[in-house]
């Protein structure tokens, strides 16, 4: 057959990279670069460069699995498995209610545009409230706290024109992630190459000087967690000089905020911030001047600071930070980027809300409620584990790993071994999958026809990216993760609402059907987004209108509840205060999240290639603080939070400041212990109490700056 090339994109990560799928032999042999498109120029990363292996692993799971009693699977065909699951939900259904039913959406079933909106669309049909997704323990303020604020309709100012970008907390040169108005994915070593060219000037705060970092004009290497006292302070001085926009401010701004918001953070001063944050006092000045200045600019956050404490404060301080300096889209200016998936929206000059984004069920557990039509996942083990009215019982886990995801890993053991039925599609055998009654084969990337339903609003130019099926009928009984829910739904005689009308019954519909019926309102119809792979429609490029005139919304920069967290942390030496259990004298280090260039969250290590170059993740630290520790490279410490301890692999980097580990998460077994810690790692979310510190509106747990306290471990440990 020789070779033949098929275009696609990637989905091993929402960036979506082009590719060209190179088949020797009907065999997939090789991922290329699409150096023709006009945003990524050629551009791949390292594992999606290894789908090639994915795909054709001999120890991917093609058949479905069932449990046996004495523990070991069996292989069934789906049609039993989807028969005796479905019996299973009908009986806990009928004795419990439908909520008992649980879908956790993970990262695997994000890069799938049907999954997620099939399995939300399926529990409403059932009538269960029962659905979370990995969203509650990613930067859930970035949706709560924008809604709080108020969003502005226009959106953020264009990243390709700004002329300041301030990251805080992210790394997309690694991640391929960057937020609202920042660097995506999108080929960003070139990209930001050019913008630095064009004179963008940039200010990262990250507590390792990263890859990005190395780029920025003004890195300040902040400790870990006092993300709020420096953005307070930047804003300090911003409004003591004067450096805001006071037009803006004057039209958007709630009366009696801005000065209130001024009150509040006045005591933040540069000298308060350079000591708490342990970075220098001129360069605060330096960088509120920086920003302030613009005249244009970008102020956004990654997860570094979303999972340290006090998260919602902090990306208030954000809003409130671009707010001042009015980095918004004005009338008549053209927005970059714009949605062709979704329903034509308009973009006017304007304020809208704010809103109260808690508008969801209660949750049993810390007062916690649903928003953005999921629960909280943070509460997700305590529902299944705690009896009483509203346990969950079943759980579906659709792409995701909840044991080695979750914060609080203890907790998720517990509900693993609680539920009465547990179901994962998934295509390997992972930590959460071992505990599973069921194991369903999931068709992958490039067995599917898709869109990027994530970046599609994000990308910098309206941005047409379909792909068909490039492998068309994949070796196995494999499902689509919406099939799975269809299936369920059919044996059920419930009908899964779509925008575009139900799921029929019957003969299964295609992807492409579930597709246009997910998108069934979009900007450009779906028989034309499916004729493009690739293309920019610079003509969809929108013109932000005026404001309506009958418009009476403002930005809320003064709310009590951040104003109180704020004094708060006035009156704290260091934001680790926020757990309690915490003791400065023990807990002398702060160990920070971080993405590692070959793994994707908890996938990779089955990878040949990947595992070789990463074997394990690393507790990376300073050099120094390695000597006074008496520790040496690949030698083993003892890292213990308030809550657990874990066996880490020390190496050294002198990229990360003093005082700080930096360790992937997701690693690890399921285990307590850390015996085959070089082979596989260890799980940081061991570390973790969702009861400890929790963001009281998202109930994101502390999962970066935990407070730690370390020493060497002997190699004993491992036996
Ligand atoms: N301590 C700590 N904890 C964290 C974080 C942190 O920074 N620190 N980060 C958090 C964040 S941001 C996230 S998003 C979560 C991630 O949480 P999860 O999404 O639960 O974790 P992943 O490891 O990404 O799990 C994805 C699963 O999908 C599977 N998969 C891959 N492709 C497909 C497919 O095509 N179909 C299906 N059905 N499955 C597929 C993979 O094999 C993998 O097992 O973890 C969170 N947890
Ligand atoms: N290669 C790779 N890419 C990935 C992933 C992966 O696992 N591997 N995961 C994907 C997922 S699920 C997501 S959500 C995105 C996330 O994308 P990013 O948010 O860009 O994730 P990171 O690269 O971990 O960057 C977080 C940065 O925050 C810093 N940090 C940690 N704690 C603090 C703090 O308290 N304050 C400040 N200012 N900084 C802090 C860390 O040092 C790190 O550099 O990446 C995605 N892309
Ligand atoms: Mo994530």
């Amino acid at each position: 057959m020789g070779n033949i090339t098929k275009r696609s994109f990637c989905r091993i990560w929402h960036a979506a990279c082009p590719i060209d799928v190179e088949f020797t032999d009907g065999r997939v042999t090789k991922i290329l670069g699409v150096d023709e498109d006009p945003l990524f120029e050629g551009y791949t990363c390292v594992k999606g460069r290894q789908i090639p292996e994915q795909i054709h692993s001999p120890s991917r799971i093609r058949h479905p699995l069932k449990r046996m009693p004495d523990g070991h699977y069996e292989e069934i065909t789906s049609q039993q498995a989807l028969d005796e699951i479905a019996e299973r939900m009908k009986s806990i259904i009928e004795h419990h209610g439908p909520g008992a039913i649980a879908t956790y959406t993970g990262t695997g079933g994000y890069q799938n545009a049907p999954s997620d909106p099939v399995a939300r669309a399926f529990h409403k049909a059932i009538g269960s409230i029962s659905y979370y997704t990995s969203v509650t323990i990613d930067q859930p303020m970035k949706r709560t706290a924008a809604m709080r604020a108020g969003v502005w309709e226009a959106g953020p100012q264009n990243f390709s024109e700004v002329d300041v970008l301030l990251a805080i907390g992210y790394n997309p040169m690694v991640s391929s992630f960057a937020p609202f108005g920042g660097l995506q994915g999108t080929n960003p070593f070139t990209t930001l190459r050019n913008r630095k060219e064009e004179g963008l000037k940039l200010i990262v705060i990250d507590p390792r000087r990263t890859e990005l970092a190395t780029q920025a004009d003004i890195h300040l290497q902040i400790r870990p967690g006092e993300d709020p006292t420096l953005l307070a302070a930047l804003i300090n001085i911003i409004l003591s000089e004067d450096l805001h926009d006071h037009e803006f401010c004057e039209e958007w701004i709630e009366a009696a905020h801005l000065e209130r918001l001024a009150e509040a953070t006045k005591n933040f001063t540069a000298d308060f911030a350079a000591k708490r944050c342990d970075v220098d006092r001129d360069d605060i000045l330096k960088a509120a001047k920086l920003f302030a200045e613009g005249p244009t600019g970008t102020a956004g956050t990654g997860t570094g600071p979303s999972m340290s404490p006090y998260p919602s404060l902090m990306e208030h301080l954000v809003i409130c930070l671009n707010v001042i300096c009015g980095r918004w889209l004005r009338a008549g200016q053209i927005a970059e980027s714009r949605s062709l998936l979704q329903p034509d929206t308009r973009k006017r000059a304007q304020v809208l809300g704010p809103f109260n984004p808690l508008s969801g069920p209660k949750s049993r557990f810390r007062g916690l409620r649903g928003y953005g039509g999921e629960m909280p996942c943070t509460t997700l083990a305590q529902e299944i584990i705690e009896p009483g009215e509203g346990q969950i019982r079943a759980l579906i886990s659709n792409g995701g790993n909840p044991v080695a995801a979750w914060p609080d890993q203890e907790r998720s053991l517990e509900a693993m071994e609680s539920l009465e039925l547990l179901v994962a599609i998934d295509h390997r055998m992972t930590q959460t999958a071992q505990f599973a009654d069921y194991i369903l084969p999931p068709r992958l990337s490039l067995e599917r026809s898709d869109v990027p339903p994530f970046m599609d609003r994000w990308f910098r130019a309206p941005y047409a990216c379909y792909t068909p099926a490039v492998i068309e009928n994949p070796e196995g009984d494999l499902l689509n993760d919406w099939e799975f829910y269809w299936e369920i739904a059919e044996r059920l005689s419930v009908k899964i609402q779509l925008p575009g009308g139900e799921i029929p019954s019957g003969s299964r519909p295609t992807d492409d059907d579930i597709l246009e019926l997910i998108y069934a309102h979009s900007l450009v119809p779906f028989d034309e987004i499916r004729k493009k792979n690739g293309q920019t429609l610079e003509y969809l490029k929108q013109e932000i209108e005026e404001a309506d005139p009958n418009s009476s919304g403002k930005f809320h920069l003064a709310l009590d509840d951040h104003l109180a967290e704020l004094q708060e942390i006035l009156s704290q030496q260091t934001s680790a205060e926020r757990m309690e259990g915490f003791d400065p004298k023990v807990h002398t280090f702060r160990l920070v999240s971080r993405r590692l260039k070959t793994h994707l969250n908890s996938l990779g290590g089955e990878l040949s290639k990947l595992n070789k170059k990463t074997p394990t993740n690393y507790a990376y630290m300073n050099p120094q603080d390695m000597i006074d520790l008496e520790v040496g490279d690949d030698e083993l410490i003892q890292i213990a939070s308030p809550r657990a301890s874990l066996i880490g692999v020390a190496k050294s980097s002198d990229d990360i400041r003093r005082g700080v580990i930096s360790m992937a998460h997701s690693w690890g077994s399921a285990s307590s212990s850390d015996e085959k810690v070089r082979d596989i790692g260890s799980p940081t979310n061991r570390l973790i109490d969702v009861e400890n510190g929790f963001d009281t509106i998202t109930g994101q747990a502390i999962q970066s700056a935990i407070p730690v306290s370390v020493k060497p471990a002997k190699e004993e440990v491992l036996i």
